[in-house]
């Protein structure tokens, strides 16, 4: 089947707009190819990629080593269920432990899915390892957190417009200020089974903690023998120029969350790692998916891996993570209160009377610029870690006059 239309944008866009739930706002580009970090619309305007589809894109759209993998497995296996073993799962876990340093994986297929395991691993570790009385088990996360869009995700999220109209909640959960350690200390109880933190807030606005958070939080969990859950669905894979991010501190989660980039965008692939006591608690029939694990996405998984690994994009993140963030910090645009991140996960925060950031992303995609407003003020730029100084010096000359003009 001839997938490629020939239908203008705003035909495409009213088809969208007459049958799709309206559950997203996004920019009216409508896209048709992908290379690298390049894209086109149906018009065949080309743009520079700066969301990578939140950081599901880190190795560059339609990666040629990883579309190869997904068309031999496609073309071969792509689905058996877990009630039969498949040629690809046991490589994938191998070759994801070594390169993480995790003794075991549970492979889900979306982020949300991966941080509920996490959370029901968490809990049946705490009744049957720390010895929390049943159904009592607490679980401590950040304000300006996401994680998901499950109702139990969302019961412990702190935006209004994520939880509104969707309660009653998963019990179990309290919030603290994300970035302070002491508040942290004081919310811990004898049945805290986990805190589940993202080592920088990407939704919560390109959030870096205070240099030392994390260490504290990871010597409090140690202490009260609480899991430590880094949720690295976003930052993690090379996104902020480590592995994960926790890696700027040298902290060891107990359980790390992964997804997104685990497959270079061409599949959904998540995974939650940890050790035997903690994913040991799971016996056979506790929990699954349908698609869980299935050979394609272990697959594609082995060479989205590979890719980032072998092609030193995690390296790349840290030196054009650097020269773009000084490149943005130079326009010393009047809009702007504070350039952030790590890497190659930027946020421009805006100051509020320059009018939210959304007019600047519709601007930007004007001058061929794709880019993303978060809470408002922030414009993420978050390019696939291929990206070369040549495609930043591209970006920046039309960055520029946009952040310029009133
Ligand atoms: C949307 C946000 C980003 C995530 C972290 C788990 C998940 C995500 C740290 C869940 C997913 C996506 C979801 C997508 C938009 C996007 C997003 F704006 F929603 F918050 F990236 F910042 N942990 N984030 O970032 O993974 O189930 O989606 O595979 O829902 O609008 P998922």
């Amino acid at each position: 089947m001839e997938t490629f239309t020939n239908l203008s944008s705003e035909e495409l866009i009213a088809l969208e707009d007459r049958y799709g739930a309206h559950n997203y706002l996004p920019l009216d580009v409508v896209l048709s190819r992908g290379e690298g970090v390049w894209v086109w619309d149906v018009e065949g305007n080309r743009y520079l990629d700066c969301l990578s589809a939140y950081s599901a894109v880190n190795q560059g759209h339609s990666h040629p080593r990883i579309r190869q993998a997904l068309v031999e497995q496609a073309a071969r296996l792509p689905l058996t269920s877990r009630a039969f073993r498949n040629d690809q799962l046991g490589l994938f876990y191998q070759e994801l432990c070594e390169l993480t340093g995790y003794e075991m994986v549970l492979p889900m297929n979306t982020g949300a899915e991966a941080v509920e395991t996490a959370l029901k691993a968490a809990r049946k570790w705490g009744y049957e390892v720390k010895g929390v009385p049943d159904g009592q088990a607490e679980i401590i996360a950040c304000t300006g957190n996401f994680a998901g869009r499950t109702i139990t995700v969302i019961s412990f999220s702190s935006e209004p417009q994520y939880r509104d109209g969707f309660g009653p909640y998963t019990p179990g959960f309290k919030l603290v200020p994300f970035g302070d350690a002491d508040a942290l200390e004081a919310a811990i109880t004898p049945h805290t089974v986990a805190f589940i933190v993202e080592p920088i807030q990407g939704e919560g606005g390109v959030v870096v903690p205070p240099d030392g958070y994390l260490r504290r939080a990871r010597e409090l969990c140690t202490r009260h023998n609480v899991l430590l859950i880094a949720d690295e669905i976003q930052t993690g894979l090379g996104r902020t120029g480590k592995l994960f991010a926790c890696d700027h501190e040298g902290v060891r989660p107990d359980v790390v969350t992964i997804g997104k980039a685990l497959s270079g965008g061409f599949y959904p692939v998540s995974a939650a790692l940890s050790s035997r006591e903690v994913l040991g608690v799971f016996r056979p029939g506790d929990h699954g998916s349908t698609f869980g694990g299935n050979p394609l996405a272990a697959a594609i998984g082995r060479a989205a891996l590979q890719v980032l690994v072998e092609e030193r994009m995690i390296e790349n993140a840290v030196t054009m993570g650097e020269y773009f963030q000084e490149r943005l910090a130079e326009i010393n645009s009047p809009h702007v209160r504070e350039v952030r991140g790590r890497g190659l996960l930027i946020g421009v925060e805006l100051k509020p009377e320059a009018g939210g950031a959304r007019r600047f992303c519709e601007a930007l995609q004007e001058r061929g610029i794709l880019a993303k407003e978060t809470h408002r003020h922030i414009i993420r730029f978050a390019p696939p870690l291929v990206i070369t100084r040549a495609d930043i010096d591209w970006a920046i000359e039309r960055i520029a006059p946009v952040l310029l003009a009133p």
